[in-house]
């Protein structure tokens, strides 16, 4: 594995997944996301976000009129599927932390999605990193600072990227300005898959 490359603390792993390995981790979401589908989440305002979502672990992150948070269930009313393995070795490898993942939270980009800089706040310890794999159509994702405002810098996330947010970087305002849809073969119907592991306790 070669040694991270790093952006304002933010450790980029260029390639991480091979296109095999990229395959079946889709393969693996596919039959996960039958079990636990892709829904649009709303703002605490009312809004519909552009991205779907759903999640895997113990808890999955959601929003609604009553708020941002952490919860057991899919708003469907049934749990959460179990992080599959091939997606916790990915954390074992690049992570550094001792605890395992709670929260696999899965972001699904279609033609025209994206998400505003913001920071994730709604994890108990900010010692623990968050872990980020891209699949599909490319990502301009774009890096701020701890404070509101301020210069940012932005990268193209490709298919097999993995991106680890720890120590200084852990508090960071970030988002996905844009996608190039259609720029990946990954997915069929083009796309943008990005999962984001957590430890939320
Ligand atoms: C930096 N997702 O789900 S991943 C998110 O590509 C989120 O879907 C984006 O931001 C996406 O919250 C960006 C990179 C990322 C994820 C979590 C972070 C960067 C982070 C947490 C803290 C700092
Ligand atoms: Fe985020």
């Amino acid at each position: 594995m070669s040694p991270p490359l790093d952006i304002r603390g933010f450790r980029f792993f260029p390639g991480f997944l091979d296109r095999p390995a990229q395959e079946a981790l889709v393969n693996v979401l596919r039959d996960l996301l039958r079990n636990a589908p892709l829904y649009q989440p709303v703002t605490p305002r009312g809004q519909k976000m552009s991205v779907r979502m759903s999640a895997a672990g113990r808890f999955g992150w959601v929003t609604d009129r009553r708020g941002y948070r952490y919860e057991p269930r899919h708003p469907g009313g049934m749990d959460w599927p179990p992080i599959p393995e091939e997606v916790l070795a990915i954390w074992r490898a690049v992570s550094g932390a001792t605890r395992e993942p709670e929260c696999c939270l899965i972001n699904w980009y279609g033609e025209g999605a994206r998400m505003g800089l913001h920071q994730d706040k709604d994890e108990a310890d900010f010692s623990c990193p968050v872990v980020s794999v891209s699949l599909g159509d490319e990502g301009l994702f774009r890096m701020g600072n701890a404070e509101r405002g301020g210069k940012t810098e932005s990268i193209w996330l490709k298919s097999g990227d993995v991106v680890v947010m720890g120590g200084d970087a852990r508090l960071k305002h970030h988002g996905i300005d844009r996608i190039r849809f259609g720029s990946s073969t990954l997915l069929p119907q083009g796309g943008r898959i990005n999962l984001t592991l957590r430890v939320v306790t």
